[in-house]
């Protein structure tokens, strides 16, 4: 087991689009167990791949009280989404910062799980929205993207800010 480096925005990497996953290997098992570890720890509800550095198309979650609950998502599709409304949001690659943004409050979700199996799941509320925050990294996309530009720019410039404090 291992705990991951998250990467941090404006990294450049978080702007990858992951590829689809075909080997459902022991190094696969590994890397979402070392996932699972780092999300975990942060402590956090959901971590991508890409948030990581890795650009296969795999996410984990909890959003259950007890932290009982994992969940890993691989090559998901949204089948349908409904209830547009608006969210707080966080994200551990954007830390220190959350806002509201718009999220359908309830989604049907078809992926695979670690094994390569299919399933289905409907999803609202906390879960829902997370999975469409996880989606949206494996597609290079990040929350604060909603956001105004003027809002935007801030928080690139605090987090490059705070970048370099940490790395001087
Ligand atoms: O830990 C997290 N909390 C959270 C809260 C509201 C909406 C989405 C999230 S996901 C986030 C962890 C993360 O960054 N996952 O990519
Ligand atoms: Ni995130």
């Amino acid at each position: 087991m291992a705990i991951l480096d998250i990467l941090h925005h404006p990294d450049p990497r978080l702007r990858e689009v992951a590829q689809p996953i075909t080997e459902f290997d022991d190094e696969l098992q590994t890397f979402i167990d070392d996932m699972f570890e780092t999300m975990y720890a942060a402590p956090g509800v959901g971590l991508a791949a890409t948030q990581v550095g890795d650009t296969r198309r795999v996410a984990v979650m909890d959003c259950s009280e007890d932290k009982n609950q994992p969940m890993v998502i691989i090559n998901p599709e949204i089948l349908q989404a409904d209830e547009p409304q608006i969210m707080e949001e966080g994200c551990l690659s954007v830390p220190g910062i959350s806002d509201k943004v718009t999220r359908n409050n309830h989604v049907k979700l078809r992926a695979l799980d670690r094994d390569g199996n299919s399933y289905e799941l409907q999803a609202e509320g906390l879960l829902a929205q997370c999975i469409q925050h996880e989606i949206d990294h494996l597609d290079g996309k990040l929350y604060i993207d909603k956001l105004s530009t003027l809002k935007r720019d801030r928080i690139r410039k605090k987090l490059q800010k705070e970048q370099r404090l940490a790395t001087r």
